[in-house]
């Protein structure tokens, strides 16, 4: 059965002239112990949510979860997409798409994520049992990841948070290869990882990853363990390639015909290509059946719940929000701010929102990246997620934002959650490439990102960010938000709950910003992306664009303007990317026709053209900041009301 993986991926690599045969080769023998003998998943419903979760974190290694779901019987996954493997519209891309393969629980590629995903999944799983029973939620997450994913630093912030978090269903196999792309491991690598994992509070054991008999002993052992667990599974890269094997040249490139006639010769395959003989096909499809079973028993146990529960339970797994109580929340929140307007950071704007949405919204599953106290995403009454309160609705990260956002990734992927989690703006650096992730995947993850400028003050151009907004802006279906007061700030939280298939950021002030929007706007004003918060007395000959808490200092400027006799008008952009998805007609009269159009975001320009053209006027910034109270960093790069007015003023006289 290992064999047909095996035989599988060679010919798949060899028709694509490209691909990684080794890792299948290699970890062939641990994947057919675990989806032979352990694995609880049906082929027939992908998506059954009490299914075991299997990670392919070295998503290099993709021909071998593709073998997989073909040889256990995934409908779509036929030799003929095995024949396409990484060509354009097959559901065999390079490396593993979920959003293109049902079967596929993450993307995997980049390496670390996935072991990171995995520890999100895990952390699901314990706070959904909490929430529901295990008569509804009860399953592991497997992990099979190799070298590389272990010498990532994400790694260590994931495996660090899944000991401490005591994550007992959480499985990893480790591909032991001693191999990466340069050569042996031992060019750049001596930890010990057994130790490492033991050290981050993890059971770990060390097995020969082709004993069939040594892994399933070590599967079973940890799934009675009280503690997540390490199974490093010594294997050959390459196994069975005659000239190949145990090296790095069967890594990430095709064999070459004789290898592979050597190779199939060597393993007994006595098969053409993509050959795979009828009493093998038949034992994989027979693997399924344990999978069946458990999906009918689960689904008996779901029938057997109280109605309203269940209800309950598919409503989250299906990623539908609580319309009602969503709805009557934020009418809370908005009839509050204008009976009581709060001139306050757009950070604790958010938490006053937080403190109505996070009960409203019970799939709300907060955290911080310890900096709760500063991005404020702890909402009243949350307690502390941990192996003693699974049911708990927040989570302390540790200073691991990296693995905080690829683990909210794994919590989002796995459903019944909507992972929201906090850290400085400038530190969205050690957290983009899962946020790309996230935006890749369509997954629903709201990132909370506080000291969003300048204007955070006297910590200086270290936690000043000034290129993060266009960076993040850079990200395809990441949506960017940074309102400009208490209104805007609850309107885009709704946005971004609402967001089903993409990812948000929430750029939020430190400092704190005056209500612009005292009456009481029924509709979301935010969802349009750009719309005119302050309208000109007359025919406008300048519009000014302006993002989060410099919209205030617009307004300011556009009264400086007023009475200069010159009629400006006020738009507030907290999306650029909701603003873009207009029709043209709509962006066109959004934008205007002011002969000047000025933009103003304490940050650079990059991106802003798109609004105000190349020949408009921007106020922002030009480099890093630097260490001073905000008031005077304001005026020291000269994004002042003032400024705006003048410069728009000196555009208009040409
Ligand atoms: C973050 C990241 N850096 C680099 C790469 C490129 N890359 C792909 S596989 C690999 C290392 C291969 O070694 P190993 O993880 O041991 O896999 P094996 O050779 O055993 O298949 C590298 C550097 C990547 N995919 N992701």
């Amino acid at each position: 059965m290992a064999n047909a993986i095996r035989a599988l991926a060679m010919d798949a690599v060899e028709q694509a002239k490209s691909g990684h045969p080794g890792l299948p080769m290699g970890a062939a023998d641990i994947a057919t112990v675990l989806f032979g003998r352990f694995l609880k998943i049906d082929p027939s419903v992908p998506n059954w949510p009490d299914r075991d979760r299997f990670i392919l974190s070295a998503g290099h290694g993709s021909m071998l979860i593709y073998a997989l779901l073909h040889l256990v019987g995934y409908e779509h996954m036929t030799l003929a997409e095995l024949k396409r493997f990484r060509q354009l519209g097959s559901l065999t891309p390079g490396h593993p798409e979920n959003f293109v393969t049902p079967g596929l629980e993450t993307t995997t590629g980049p390496l670390g994520q996935g072991v990171a995903n995995a520890v999100g999944m895990a952390m699901a799983e314990q706070h959904l049992a909490a929430e529901f029973g295990r008569e509804a939620v009860d399953h592991h997450t497997y992990v099979l990841c190799s070298d590389g994913d272990l010498m990532e630093g994400i790694s260590q912030e994931a495996i660090a948070l899944a000991g401490h978090l005591k994550l007992s269903k959480l499985i990893v196999l480790f591909d032991d290869n001693g191999i990466s792309i340069d050569g042996p491991l031992s060019l750049a690598d001596s930890v010990d990882q057994i130790k490492r994992f033991e050290a981050c509070g993890w059971a770990a054991t060390r097995v020969d990853g082709h004993d069939p008999e040594a892994i399933a002993a070590a599967i079973e052992t940890a799934k009675t363990s009280d503690r997540p667990t390490l199974i490093a599974c010594r294997t050959t890269i390459g196994y069975g390639a005659p000239t190949k094997a145990g090296s790095e040249k069967s890594h990430g490139s095709p064999l070459g015909a004789d290898e592979l006639k050597g190779a199939k010769e060597k393993l007994g395959w006595a098969y053409g290509p993509f050959e795979v003989p009828q009493d093998i096909l038949d034992a994989w499809r027979a693997t399924t059946a344990k999978g069946s079973k458990a999906r009918g028993d689960w689904e008996q146990r779901m029938a057997a719940l109280p109605a309203e529960q269940r209800a309950e339970f598919e409503r989250r797994m299906r990623g539908d929000l609580p319309e009602e109580a969503l709805a009557n929340a934020m009418r809370a929140i908005k009839e509050s701010l204008a009976a009581e307007p709060k001139d306050i950071a757009s950070r604790s704007a958010s938490e006053f929102a937080l403190h109505t949405l996070v009960p409203a919204v019970p799939e709300m599953v907060g955290g911080s990246a310890d900096l709760t106290g500063s991005n404020n995403t702890r909402a009243k009454g949350m307690t502390a997620f941990g192996p003693n309160n699974p049911a708990g609705r927040f989570v302390h990260y540790g200073i691991r934002e990296h693995a905080m956002a690829a683990a909210m990734n794994g919590m989002a992927l796995h459903g019944g959650i909507i992972p929201y989690s906090g850290t400085f703006l400038v530190f969205s650096d050690y957290s983009r490439p899962a946020i790309r992730l996230a935006a890749l995947m369509g997954e629903r993850v709201i990132h909370v990102l506080t000291h969003d400028s300048i204007g955070l003050g006297e910590d200086g151009p270290t936690h000043q960010p000034v290129e993060h907004l266009a960076a993040l802006r850079a990200i395809p279906n990441l949506l960017v938000f940074r309102p400009a007061d208490a209104v805007e700030t609850a309107e885009c939280w709704q946005l971004a709950l609402q967001a089903r298939d993409r990812p948000s950021v929430l750029a939020l002030s430190r400092q704190n910003l005056p209500q612009l929007r005292r009456s009481l706007d029924a509709d979301n004003r935010c969802s349009t992306g750009a719309y005119e918060i302050a309208a000109a007395a007359g025919k406008a000959q300048v519009s000014i664009f302006a993002t989060g808490s410099e919209v205030g200092l617009a307004v300011e400027a556009k009264a400086l303007l007023d009475q200069r006799g010159i009629p400006a008008r006020v738009v507030s952009v907290p999306s650029f990317e909701l603003f873009r998805d207009l029709d043209p007609a709509a962006r066109k009269a959004i934008i205007g026709d002011a002969p000047v159009r000025v933009g103003v975001e304490a940050a650079i320009r990059m991106g802003w053209d798109e609004i105000i053209g190349s020949d408009g006027v921007f106020v922002g910034m030009t480099g890093f900041g630097a260490s001073a109270p905000a008031k005077d960093l304001y005026r020291h790069f000269g994004i002042t009301a003032e400024a705006v007015a003048e410069a728009a003023e000196e555009r208009l006289k040409g």
